[in-house]
């Protein structure tokens, strides 16, 4: 059987859930080439000194923290629950999920405020401790693993706290919405050690591929034609935009512009650039960028 080498990076990866697509997904968008089918324990990189472990998602915090392995991939809910000694690197900007209080539509519970010595099912017992807590709510808290939605109709709870993305679940099982808790997505942890050892430049390398992908889910490429007496009021309608790409058009008096543009002010910053004289406009993906 295939050994792991030690002196490459590892990282853990949950083998079969929620995050597991979007995670092996982000990890091919950083250039990462790995075979990877269900049976794996683990899998190498074939063009970088990174091995992947395919385990439990519960399990990655303490892999983590007792370095195991150098680096992992979890919800940040499971930060908040279990606050495991490990180093948080990276947002991911997949696996959004919300951690919620929720009761029966037809219960005469309005509020939190109304769960005051009431029983609360939840697979996240300490978030919701420390919730209750800070709100100087006193409940009872049931300890539930999976299914923690059916609890109210079997009479075992008046409300939960679970982790909810589409709602449909809530729905479905005559469930309201009280409180949001917090919100949550995929992170990327690390051993505390790996960032000072033998292994940190290897792992900046991987930062800087990682950093690449997400950045480029921010902006988008963008080509446009203008005059060139407009060029002051372009540059004014592109927030943070310092030095653009200007080529001279065939046609005398007219530039062609390349910028990038971030997603969140995309469409207002097109419809600026257009009001102003702006033609011919080309927007591209951008697959990484590196800053
Ligand atoms: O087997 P293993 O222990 O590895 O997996 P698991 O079953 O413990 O975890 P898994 O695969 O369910 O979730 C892994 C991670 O995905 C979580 O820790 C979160 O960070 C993230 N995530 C994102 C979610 C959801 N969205 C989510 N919707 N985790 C769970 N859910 C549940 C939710 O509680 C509800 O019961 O999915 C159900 C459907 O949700 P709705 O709102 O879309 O209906
Ligand atoms: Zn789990």
């Amino acid at each position: 059987m295939k050994k792991l080498n030690n002196n490459n990076l590892k990282l853990a990866i949950q083998k079969k859930g929620r995050l597991t697509e979007e995670t092996l997904e982000f990890l091919r968008k950083s250039g990462l080439e790995f075979e990877s089918y269900k049976q794996r324990l683990f899998s190498s990189c074939r063009n970088f000194a990174l091995e992947i472990l395919y385990v439990r998602d519960d399990d990655i915090p303490d892999y983590v923290a007792s370095g195991t392995v150098d680096l992992g991939i979890v919800g940040q809910n499971i930060l908040n629950e279990k606050r495991p000694r490990v180093k948080k690197l990276l947002n991911l900007r997949y696996g959004f999920c919300s951690l919620i209080v929720a009761s029966p539509k037809e219960s005469n519970i309005r509020s939190i405020e109304d769960l005051r010595n009431k029983t609360i099912a939840t697979s996240y017992p300490e978030s919701t401790k420390k919730f209750f807590k800070e709100k100087n709510i006193p409940v009872e808290i049931v300890n539930i693993r999976g299914s923690v939605e059916i609890t109210p109709a079997l009479g075992v709870a008046n409300a939960i706290v679970d982790l909810t993305s589409s709602g449909s679940t809530l729905a479905l099982n005559d469930l309201k919405l009280l409180e949001n808790i917090y919100e949550s997505e995929a992170v990327l942890i690390a051993n505390a050690q790996t960032l000072v050892n033998g292994k940190k430049l290897l792992l900046e390398n991987l930062m800087t591929r990682f950093k690449g992908v997400l950045s480029a889910k921010e902006y988008k490429y963008v080509m446009m034609n203008a005059p060139k007496d407009i060029l002051p009021q372009l540059e004014n309608a592109v927030p943070g935009l310092k030095s653009p790409t200007i080529s001279q058009l065939i046609q005398p008096g007219w530039i062609s512009l390349q910028t990038v543009i971030k997603e969140d002010v995309f469409w207002e910053t097109i419809e600026r650039l257009k009001r102003i004289g702006a033609t011919g406009i080309i927007v591209l993906p951008i697959e990484k960028m590196i800053i």
